[in-house]
């Protein structure tokens, strides 16, 4: 276990579900924890995890400290614990770290960017499995890498954010594929740069060959491209718009090196253009990893998605209820704006920096909006003078003014669509739990509407 060699003393900052895990997976190993987390209750749990809870002072003596994503290590705010530890000279490190430390024979694709990396990173580990390769899922997508015993021969495909490669030292993946690049969490890392800067650190330590796959379809991202080529990587382009690359979807079909090799026109699971990247991306990366053509596209046509990112939840009558509460930035939310027509679209939250405005083109497929949450107003004006805008603040009632809306609209299928361009953080816990209040909402109105006389 060369990751842990000469370690005695651990401390783990953040007792949410990857510094539990980190718990666990250090104590198994016979090291002593020490535990910290700025929540009392939290702390609590420590010690039935088997873990000493923590003080500023109890710093003192540790060999090392495993910093949780969601504790600010560097940007605007750091941690006041992760100062204190580095005065000391103590090492910072994350659970990924650890994990591709301990590990290193294991076969590791690190999936980063901005949107997109959870679909792809649950699409790679389904199109590995289809084609008989154990693969499981990890990382940002809600399973911490430190989680489980994994299958002795199965890929980790690690769903990477800006906020766990902060503290990566170098994680040389077997592939590591790049999504695309729009601004976000700009709050937590201060600047474009600094976000951007912790994305990179994927690619630390790669030596030249190395694979990896980058869609080139925003222009940050094609000069990533580049520059990594320039460096000996073996980038294999991926592309859905005009730009030219390996790996290409063209009106719905997929096409590498100009040879046709699926339609991914039949998946509900894989609409829209920017689930036609997660598929390019996906489809290049096993292919990178030695998957044959004809393996590589067999979990193309059923996958089985992702929850809360635009699934359809439920029809009422004509109107259709679409949940893509993962849509957490504007860029996120006009993916799901391009799929559809006759909308009545649900939005707002904690809004990023930036605005709004970019979504004023989506206006033509938009009957209303149903503006929610500390966004609310900001919402209303910048859409009020080319569609109607209400303010309505809660979910509940924008659910419910949403669905009122669509049943008045002539169109065959109009779409409440939950897509709300904010953080969840001022009303809801999480982007899960308030998908989850869309969908009880829905199927209170949809109760309501079987008991209807
Ligand atoms: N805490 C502090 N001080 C702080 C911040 C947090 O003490 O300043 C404590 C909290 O009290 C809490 C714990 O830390 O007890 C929470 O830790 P955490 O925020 O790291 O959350 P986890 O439950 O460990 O979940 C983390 C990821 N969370 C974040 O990055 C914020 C999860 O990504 C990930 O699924 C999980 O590890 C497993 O790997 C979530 C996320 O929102 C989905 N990610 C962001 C995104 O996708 O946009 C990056």
């Amino acid at each position: 276990m060369t990751a842990l060699a000469g370690l005695a003393r651990v401390g783990v900052l953040g007792l949410g579900l990857s510094g539990r895990a980190a718990v666990r997976w250090l104590r198994a190993r016979g090291l002593e924890v020490v535990a910290f987390d700025d929540r009392p209750e939290a702390l609590e749990a420590a010690a039935a995890l088997g873990a000493r809870p923590g003080g500023q002072d109890e710093l003192e003596g540790l060999d090392l400290l495993v910093v949780s994503p969601g504790v600010p290590a560097g940007g605007v705010r750091v941690h006041p614990l992760v100062q204190a530890a580095r005065r000391r000279g103590i090492p910072l490190t994350v659970d990924v770290q650890l994990f591709r430390d301990a590990e290193p024979a294991r076969p590791f694709i690190g999936v980063t960017g901005t949107n997109g990396k959870s679909t792809t990173t649950a699409l790679v580990a389904h199109l590995l499995r289809r084609a008989g390769r154990p693969a499981e899922a990890l990382g940002n997508i809600g399973r911490p890498v430190l989680d489980t015993a994994l299958e002795r021969d199965a890929v980790a495909v690690v769903e990477l954010s800006s906020f766990q490669l902060e503290l990566v030292r170098q994680l040389r993946p077997d592939v590591a594929v790049w999504t695309n690049l729009e601004p976000d969490h700009l709050d937590r890392h201060g600047s474009l740069e600094a976000y951007i800067a912790a994305k990179r650190r994927l690619f630390r330590g790669l030596s030249p060959g190395a694979p990896v796959v980058v869609a080139v379809d925003d222009p940050p991202s094609r000069a990533l491209a580049r520059e990594l080529a320039a460096a000996g990587m073996a980038v294999v382009t991926v592309a859905v718009t005009e730009a030219s690359a390996h790996v290409r979807v063209v009106a719905g079909q997929l096409y590498e090196q100009g040879v046709r090799v699926a339609d991914l026109r039949g998946p509900a699971t894989l609409r829209g253009s920017h689930n036609h990247q997660n598929a390019a991306l996906a489809y290049a990366a096993v292919r990178a990893l030695g998957l044959a053509p004809q393996e590589a596209v067999l979990g193309l046509f059923d996958f089985p998605g992702l929850p809360h990112r635009m699934c359809e939840i439920a029809r009422i009558g004509r109107v259709r209820f679409v949940d893509d509460s993962k849509a957490t930035n504007p860029a996120a939310a006009a993916r799901s704006l391009a799929c559809f027509e006759a909308i009545h679209w649900i939005a707002g939250g904690r809004p990023k920096p930036g605005g709004f405005a970019a979504l004023r083109r989506f206006a033509p497929r938009i009957r209303a909006l149903y503006a929610i949450g500390e966004a609310a107003p900001e919402l209303v004006a910048t859409f009020r003078d080319l569609i109607p805008a209400h303010h309505s603040d809660t979910l509940e009632r924008a659910v419910r003014e949403a669905h009122a809306g669509a049943r008045r609209d002539p169109a065959p299928t109009p779409v409440v669509l939950l897509a709300p361009a904010c953080a969840s953080f001022d009303q809801f816990r999480d982007y899960a739990a308030r998908g989850r209040a869309f969908a009880a909402l829905v199927r209170t109105l949809a109760t309501q509407e079987e008991t209807a006389p």
